[in-house]
């Protein structure tokens, strides 16, 4: 199983431990397609690494490969955003993470996303267990109409 993970980049890297630790979990179902995102080392200002028609153009090769889109959407980000409207596009599973502790409400083409299962949590150990439960479901899913992945 492939998975793509979004989270903040030039949003802001103040989540990036949580995004470690999703990411962490998630590679116990299958292939992390998008590792650096929970790279402590990313910086928000950072831009020594490839050119940004570069990042677009391989992140989106991998989300159109990915079986399903996992999002820890608590920062704010355009990048995130995107991604998340193209993988709705194309049909993909869609796990989105969210921290209601946080000020700003989420944004209501994310929360109000027909295709998303937007899904609220203040610790890791429940982000995990919701995780674990959306991915035996779309299993299920495939083992009973094909469809899931
Ligand atoms: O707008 P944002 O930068 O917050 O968007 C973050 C999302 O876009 C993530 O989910 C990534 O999949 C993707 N993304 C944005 N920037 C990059 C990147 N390098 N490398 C890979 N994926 C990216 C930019 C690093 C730069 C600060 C040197």
């Amino acid at each position: 199983m492939k998975i793509y993970f979004a989270g903040a980049i030039r949003g802001g890297r103040e989540d990036a431990g949580i995004y470690q630790a999703v990411i962490t979990y998630l590679s116990t179902f299958g292939e992390v397609l998008t590792e650096h995102v929970g790279d402590p080392g990313l910086s928000v200002q950072g831009d020594d690494g490839p050119n940004d028609r570069y990042i677009h153009d391989r992140d989106m090769a991998w989300l159109r490969a990915a079986d399903l889109l996992v999002a820890e959407v608590s920062v704010p980000s355009l990048g995130v955003g995107y991604e998340l409207g193209w993988a709705s596009a194309l049909g993909k599973p869609i796990l989105c993470l969210y921290r209601p502790a946080v000020e700003r409400p989420l944004s209501a083409m994310i929360a109000g996303g027909p295709g998303m299962t937007v899904k609220g949590y203040a610790r890791i150990d429940e982000a995990e267990t919701i995780i674990r439960e959306f991915i035996q479901n779309r299993l299920m899913d495939r083992r009973l109409n094909g469809k899931g992945f």
